[in-house]
């Protein structure tokens, strides 16, 4: 009866690893490349704030940032609607 309980064990960790590592490569397949026109940038530290924004909401995001146009080039698998709120919280204008 003892030996059940540590089987049991066993049988629950393995599939979560497997499961685990299948949502990451479903992540990456799903990474979209989203342009954002963010206004109200004026220097470097906004750029890095507006960075630092989206990154919390994709720690992995590629981001590339132009200042004079407010051009936001972002290449993540997070949703949108969640990048952009992230960056009006910094409060700048998104579209
Ligand atoms: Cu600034």
């Amino acid at each position: 009866m003892a030996f059940t309980g540590g089987n049991n064990i066993l049988d629950l960790i393995v599939p979560r690893r497997v499961k685990m590592r299948t949502r990451t490569h479903r992540q990456q397949e799903h990474t979209m490349n989203q342009t954002f026109t963010v206004t109200g940038m004026t220097c470097s530290h906004c750029e890095r704030a507006v960075n630092q924004a989206i990154r919390s909401v994709d720690p992995q995001a590629q981001i590339k940032i132009d200042l004079p146009s407010g051009k936001v080039e972002v290449q993540s698998a997070q949703p949108r609607e969640m990048l952009a709120q992230a960056i009006a919280g910094e409060g700048y204008g998104v579209a």
